[in-house]
């Protein structure tokens, strides 16, 4: 590593990442962090309380996305954004997320302690969220900020006990104006996040930076199979219409889909089913499938999403099942900014660090962020690319190599 003013404190940020870890509705070493539960809301308040120690001035918008700033000498010009998120999927890692808001904070911490003197302010931004678990919906923070998703509708999602998202936040704290929360297209010169790859690649070419230049396209659907149910001794199999028989062979259909466009990026995953009535001796008279389809290019993930449609139709007509596709999301993949993607290399050749230009496969916030702002992102290598698992690890070396970057790409854009 080359000599630099900006040195990163490792040991705080590892311990700062424990400490967030533990705040979570799941056994250790597993982490659960769900929009607006009490475990997001304590995160929260241990994030804000490290904000304003480290001196940002802080505020939250009216669905929390959490803004902490350090004004620049210039503050009306267009500021710089760093963070991710802290939610976290049920029974998942510790580094998804958390590596870029506690990363992004340490960067800051950095910066500042090295007399460095920005023009442009430099934000951090933890945003509201990110995992699709409890509204059926990733990226809402994101999605509202980026105007890709009117905040409004945002509001009515429902969770599965039918609350709506609007009431959840305002009971959570969160009662501003929903008009509020778009940000105005000159709010940010360059938005840049710092992520775990979630992926194998940079550990199998022992290479200890990422620089993304684009994000897959994700789409996700919900298929509702409802068929005749009954008594599991009473009813003869020629006289079923067994809604989970059905849904095994779509989820059958949607492993078909991805591996039929024979491009190495298509990927489907059925991640949630649900049984009804659920009982050993009755019949499934319905079930709840969701439906994760990707690629890094349009073409291939909506051909594959198309073919899993057909598919759903085709099942319930041959069985006499009542099928209702909803499609929550069919979002376009996103371009990294050339000029952010060069503050990052620029930033690896200074600290002396091996880059290699590379998509993501995951989705993150900056997928939203880049319909408004030139956005990158920088990622380190995850132990056997694990992650959406409690065995998600990254190092602290590897971490402080990412945040060193992310620091160095932070100076660099904010005074240009
Ligand atoms: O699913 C994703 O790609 C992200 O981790 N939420
Ligand atoms: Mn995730
Ligand atoms: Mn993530």
């Amino acid at each position: 590593m080359k000599d630099s003013a900006i040195q990163v404190d490792g040991a705080r940020l590892a311990n700062e990442l424990e400490e967030l870890a533990a705040i979570s509705d799941a056994e250790p070493p597993a982490v659960t962090r769900v929009l607006y539960t009490d475990a997001d809301l304590r995160a929260r308040a241990f994030l804000k309380k490290r904000c304003a120690a480290a001196g940002l001035a802080v505020r939250e918008d009216a669905l929390g996305n959490l803004f902490a700033r350090w004004m620049g000498s210039t503050p009306q010009a267009p500021a710089i954004g760093t963070g991710s998120h802290t939610d976290a999927i049920p029974h998942s890692g510790r580094y998804d997320g958390t590596v870029g808001v506690l990363g992004g904070l340490e960067a800051l911490r950095a910066l500042r302690a090295s007399g460095f003197q920005p023009r442009r302010s430099l934000e951090l931004l933890m945003f509201t969220s990110e995992e699709p678990t409890r509204f059926g919906l990733g990226c809402v923070g994101s999605r509202a900020l980026s105007g890709a998703t009117d905040a409004k509708s945002l509001a009515e999602l429902r969770d599965p006990e039918g609350q709506r998202l609007d009431d959840v936040r305002k009971a959570a704290g969160f009662g501003g104006d929903l008009a509020q929360v778009r940000l105005a297209p000159d709010y940010y010169a360059a938005f840049v996040e710092l992520h775990i790859e979630q992926g194998p690649l940079l550990e199998r070419e022992s290479v200890p930076i990422g620089v993304v230049t684009a994000i897959a396209a994700p789409a996700a659907l919900r298929v509702e199979l409802e068929g005749a149910g009954g008594h599991a001794g009473g009813v003869l199999m020629p006289d079923r219409k067994d809604a989970l028989c059905a849904a095994a062979e779509v989820v059958l259909a949607v492993e078909a889909a991805a591996r039929a466009t024979h491009g190495p990026d298509t990927v489907a995953t059925t991640g949630v089913c649900k049984v009804h009535p659920g009982a050993i001796n009755s019949i499934p008279n319905k079930v709840v499938l969701e439906i994760d389809i990707r690629d890094v290019a349009l073409a291939p993930r909506d051909i594959a999403l198309k073919a899993v449609k057909e598919a759903v139709a085709a099942v319930a007509a041959k069985r006499g099942i009542q099928a209702r596709v909803t499609e929550l999301n069919a979002d376009p993949p996103a371009t990294m900014a050339p000029a952010v993607v060069s503050a990052a290399l620029k930033a690896c050749k200074k600290r002396g660090y091996e880059a290699r230009q590379m998509p993501s496969r995951a989705y993150h916030d900056s997928l939203y962020m880049a319909r408004l702002f030139p956005t990158g992102m920088i990622f380190i290598p995850c132990r056997g690319g694990v992650s959406h698992r409690p065995d998600e690890f990254s190092s602290t070396d590897a971490i402080r190599m990412g945040v060193e970057v992310l620091a160095e790409t932070l100076a660099e854009l904010a005074n240009t």
